[in-house]
């Protein structure tokens, strides 16, 4: 069976609780209802993480390797600075999809820098919880 693995990175554990407008309500579990609905009806498993530590993350890529075939992440703020995870990411063999719910582009000029975008296949920004299936969609058909 193909595999995939959804990451989220620091403080999206808090979704549904602060920065709505930003955000929107859904909380992070919402989100990875919709994006195993997605997974499923495609006939893929996908197992989920988030921590709020960088090399839990790191770590949770190098068992990717063994068998994920496509990695969907959205690193929070480690989008910016996460060089570790930058290098973890490229030695992923199989498909990466960056997803963010807002569009960093349109935020404050720190957050324009992503670290993940030049190791990724590609990137789903901007659409907030619609992304989650879109990035599903968009990871599935680069790998089959
Ligand atoms: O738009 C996204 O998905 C982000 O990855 C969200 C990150 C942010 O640092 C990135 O620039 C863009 C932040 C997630 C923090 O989410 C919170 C939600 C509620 C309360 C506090 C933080």
């Amino acid at each position: 069976m193909t595999r995939l693995l959804l990451l989220s990175g620091p403080n999206l554990n808090l979704l549904g609780q602060r920065e709505p407008e930003i955000y929107g309500t859904a909380t992070l579990e919402d989100h990875v209802g919709a994006a195993r609905e997605a997974a499923t009806a495609r006939g893929w498993t996908l197992d989920h993480l988030q921590s709020n530590h960088e090399g839990e993350l790191v770590d949770a890529v190098h068992a990717a390797r063994a068998d994920v075939d496509a990695i969907v992440i959205n690193p929070g703020a480690l989008t910016h600075y996460g060089w570790s995870l930058h290098d973890a990411l490229a030695a992923f063999d199989g498909v990466i999809v960056e997803l963010h719910l807002s569009n960093p582009n349109r935020r404050e000029p720190w957050r324009h820098v992503s670290v993940v975008a030049p190791v990724a296949t590609g990137s789903i920004v901007g659409f907030g919880g619609a992304g989650y299936p879109l990035a599903i969609a968009a990871a599935i058909d680069a790998a089959t």
